[in-house]
């Protein structure tokens, strides 16, 4: 047996040895490394002469390729003996229950802006929506309200600098009116709208934000009446509050945009804390402010107020989220603080339907 064949033998066994992927490394370097025997070897090549290398050249170089062919091989053992350690190690149960995404919820003001969208759309009522940037003239001489009445005071209301291409002052809408205003000069009558929105008043205490939302109410028609208010607040309140019954009271008032106005009262158990049928009621809650639209803005509005008449009201939407799911601080509303969200928040997947009961 010459020396290569010898160190070959060796070599082998040692591979077939090794049962650690850090051992069969050892033997590689050994052999095969920048010092290893088989690197070695090759090395002496180099000085023999013609006649010796082409004896040694060949043997040396089988020498390397069963040692390389060898260490591949016996890698591929031992990997695959790792992977079916790992495997019989590692277990997955897969009866465990997922841990679901986190997903968001929906803010009251939100859930109460599609309730109350979902109950006018099956009274026949569109959502209309329009700028929050508003003008004087939409805001509020088209409505009625004087040039030096107190809710045009700066002490009241948010004006943005400059006056807009048409000359008009520039005003953070007070409230959605100008939306119905707009929707007056944009479409013929019947109009059946609601619009719902942010609005601005430059008010800020325990009870009263700088921003808050309202939903305010249309319907312009030939023949329009007060009667048909009453059966459209009635019929709202019923379905938003989810009572089979309930007493509304009209007292009349005055706002500038309608004539007569009435502030309109619901009857309220203080048992229950929901409203209530005329016997159950023990107290009033002032809900809304309404009224006949007054033929000066509909005039305004490029309407002939001696054929088409309609009424209006408006109301808070964070009032009526705090009333009907107990919430009890406005400013709360605005924090962003998401443990009240997640707390007061509604599901995206439960869509408030007449159907499915509102607020289920
Ligand atoms: C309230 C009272 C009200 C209206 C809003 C209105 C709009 C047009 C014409 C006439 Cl375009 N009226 N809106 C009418 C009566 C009352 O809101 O207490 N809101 C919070």
């Amino acid at each position: 047996m010459t020396d290569t064949d010898s160190l070959q033998s060796d070599l082998l066994a040692r591979i077939a040895a090794a049962d650690t992927p850090e051992a069969l490394e050892a033997v590689r370097v050994a052999a095969l490394g920048k010092a290893g025997a088989v690197t070695a070897l090759l090395k002496t090549l180099g000085g023999l002469s013609p006649e010796e290398r082409s004896v040694s050249g060949p043997r040396f170089n089988g020498l390397r390729e069963a040692v390389s062919a060898a260490l591949a091989a016996r890698k591929a053992v031992l990997d695959a003996a790792a992977l079916d350690a790992k495997l019989a190690a590692e277990r997955q149960d897969m009866t465990l229950p997922v841990t679901p995404a986190p997903v968001g919820s929906i803010h009251p003001i939100s859930q109460v802006m599609d309730e109350l969208a979902e109950i006018f759309a099956d009274l026949g009522f569109a959502v209309a929506t329009g700028p929050e940037i508003e003008d004087d003239w939409h805001n509020f001489t088209a409505l009625n309200i004087p040039e030096h009445h107190p809710a045009r005071a700066m002490h009241d209301t948010f004006y943005v600098d400059g006056l807009d291409t048409e000359g008009r002052r520039r005003v953070l809408r007070t409230h959605t009116s100008p939306v119905q205003i707009r929707t007056m000069m944009a479409q013929q009558p019947p109009i059946r709208i609601i619009a719902p929105g942010r609005v601005y008043r430059s008010d800020s205490d325990a009870t009263h934000t700088p921003m808050f939302h309202q939903i305010e109410g249309l319907v312009i028609d030939r023949t329009t009446t007060m009667a048909q208010l009453r059966w459209t607040l009635e019929t709202f309140i019923k379905a938003f509050f989810e009572v089979d019954d309930v007493v509304l009271r009209f007292r009349p008032s005055y706002f500038p945009f309608t004539e007569p106005s009435v502030e309109v009262d619901v009857g309220y158990s203080s048992k229950t804390g929901r409203p209530a049928a005329p016997g159950e009621a023990d107290k009033w809650l002032e809900v809304l402010g309404a009224g006949m639209v007054h033929p000066r803005v509909i005039a305004a509005c490029g309407l002939d107020p001696q054929q088409w008449q309609g009424f209006a009201f408006g109301t808070g939407v964070d009032r009526l989220a705090m009333l009907k799911y107990g919430l009890t601080d406005l400013r709360a509303f605005f924090d962003g603080d998401l443990r009240w969200l997640k707390h007061h928040g509604f599901s995206a997947f439960d869509m408030p339907t007449i159907s499915g009961g509102i607020g289920a």
